[in-house]
This record gives structure tokens, sequence and C-alpha cells, in this order.
């Protein structure tokens, strides 16, 4: 996991090894970290906030000429991670559904096409039948040809009941529907899919606002594919501009990503990752756990 940040920063590291800090060794660190770290899909724009704050930080130390650089260069970039994903590490999905309101909460699904989105639903429903909650999945995919059939085989598979109905139907209804029918029968959540849609479907980005104000849904989650890179950026702003999120969902990170879309993401909205893919099995949806990340990305 992470390998090319990791190895990558190991690089940069062993070129400083054994010299003294002082800022002309930073100032020559400089380009080659920032080209580090856009190639491990850091955006540009995070990039250069990262290599400024450093560079503040290292102005403002009192130099004790026993440390090396190295141990400051380590040591700012996990702090400047952990405090990019403090919400990540402070905030959870269950807690935050139960700390809004009542149940049946509602979870609305969105994203790019063919990011994790329906996959993802799957592993949420499975982790929230074995906590003992009565589950609903929704398919307000009425779009996609397949969509209902993918849903409704994880269904039938995992032991939870879909809400549906036909291919072309009013996705906004098939998810207020949905709802009410969870109110009368005592579900406590319903997990709602969306068709995957990018910034040139202009309908369907309409469409999306109109099923979140129809919905009005307890927890929105962005479903973004880790392997896309630095396009999460321009996907993220996307569906934030249109219809804004609560938390994040990365999928695909078991397919050795390079980790630094999770810093863009972080950095731009400062919402919680709430979970990563890390496979295809129901199991692999895992807590995301920023000590984890940190020490995998940079080492001890
Ligand atoms: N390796 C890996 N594959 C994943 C992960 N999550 C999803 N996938 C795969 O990604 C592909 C697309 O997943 P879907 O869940 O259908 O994606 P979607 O966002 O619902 O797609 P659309 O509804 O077409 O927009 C499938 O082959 C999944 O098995 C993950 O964490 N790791
Ligand atoms: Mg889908």
């Amino acid at each position: 996991m992470f390998n090319k940040f990791r190895e990558g920063f190991r690089k940069i590291i062993d070129k400083i090894r054994y010299k003294e800090i002082d800022l002309k060794t930073f100032e020559e660190l400089k380009d080659e970290l920032l080209l580090f770290l856009v190639e491990n899909d850091v955006s540009y724009e995070v990039a250069e906030d990262i290599i400024s704050r450093i560079r503040s930080k290292l102005l403002h130390v009192k130099y004790d000429r026993s440390l090396e650089a190295i141990d400051i260069l380590k040591d700012s970039l996990k702090e400047y991670i952990i405090d990019l994903m403090s919400i990540s590490a402070q905030r959870d999905y269950f807690a935050d559904l139960s700390s809004r309101g009542s149940p049946p909460y509602s979870v609305l699904f969105i994203g790019f096409n063919g990011v994790g989105k329906t996959t993802t639903i799957a592993k949420l429903a499975y982790l929230h039948k074995n906590r003992g909650d009565r589950v609903l999945l929704a398919c307000s995919d009425t779009y996609r040809a397949g969509a209902i059939e993918q849903l409704i085989e994880h269904g039938e598979r995992l032991g939870i009941p879909v809400f549906k109905y036909e291919y072309g139907a009013d996705p906004a209804a098939v998810g207020y529907d949905a709802l009410k029918y969870a109110e009368t029968k005592k579900y406590d959540v319903v997990l709602i899919d969306t068709a995957g849609r990018m910034h040139v479907d202009v309908n369907l980005m309409e469409e999306l606002r109109k099923i979140n104000r129809v919905i009005n849904p307890t927890i929105k989650i962005l479903v973004l594919d880790a392997l896309a890179g630095n396009d999460v950026y321009y996907q993220s702003k996307m569906f934030m501009e249109k219809v804004g999120f609560d938390g994040v969902i990365f999928t695909k990170i078991d397919a050795d990503v390079k980790g630094g879309a999770l810093i863009t993401v972080s950095h731009l909205y400062r919402k919680p990752i709430y979970f990563l893919g890390v496979g295809q099995r129901y199991e692999d949806l895992v807590k995301f756990d920023i000590n984890y990340l940190v020490n995998t990305l940079i080492g001890d």
C-alpha cells in the first residue's frame, strides 16, 4: 500500500541524510519535493502549500545542530498530514449517522462513473448488518443497464432487501419512496445507490440536485477511486459544487495507489474519509486510520 510514495520519499530523504539542517539545504530540496508530491497525485496547489508551511516551520525552528534535516522534514510532513486529516481521525461514520436524528437514516452515494459506488454500498451494508442494523438498499440508478440487477445480486448474497422500480423511473422518487417504506417497516438505514455521472452529463447533474433535494439524506458520501489520481481534484470539486457531501470513501486502495489524492481532497474540503475500499470482497472496507496512513507514507 502506497509503496510509490514511500519509496519516493525515502529517495529524497537519502539525499539529505547526514546533512545538518539549514535553509540552504531546504531550498535545494524544494523543487525536488514539489515534483515528488505532484508525481504522487498531490495536486500542485496542495504541494505548494505543504512546502510553504514546511519552509515557514523551518524558518521558525531554533536549530538544534544535532538534529538532522531528515527528521525535520519527516516530522513536518507527518504533522502536516495529521493536522490536515484530523477530522478523519475525530469522526466516525456510525457516530455521525446517529448524531443526526433518529432512524431510518438515509445515506446517499454519489460519484463519477465506475468508481465503486455500488460495491461500496454492498460492503457498507455488510458492516451495518453485522452491527445488527436492519438495512434496506435503494436503487436510484435507474439509468445504467444492469445497475438494478447488480444491486439485487448483492442484496441476495447479503440477505438484504432492495427497493427498486423499473429502468427510466425517477431516481428521486425511488429514494423518497424507499425512505417512506423504511419508516413504515422500521428499517434502521437506507443506502441509496445513484448512477455514475461526469461533469459533461448536464442532465444527470441536474437530476442529482433533485435527488438530493427530494431525499434530503442524513449523510451524503462521495465515492472516489484512488486510482483516478489527480482527477479526484476535479471530481470532488464538481460534486461539492452541485450537491455537497459530508464524507468521502476512497476505493481501490489495494491497487498500489500513490496516496496523494487522499491528501488533496482532505486539503480541499476537510471532510472525513470514513472508509477505504481495499479489495473486492465484502470484508474489504476498512475504517480510515490516519496514523497507519502517515506511517505507511513516510515511515518511522
Ligand atoms: N480492487 C478493488 N476493486 C474495487 C473496489 N471497489 C470497487 N471495485 C471494483 O470496481 C468496479 C466498479 O465498481 P462498481 O461498484 O460497479 O462502481 P460504480 O461506481 O457503482 O459504477 P457505476 O454505477 O457504473 O458508476 C468493480 O469491478 C468493482 O469490483 C476496491 O476497493 N478495490
Ligand atoms: Mg453503480
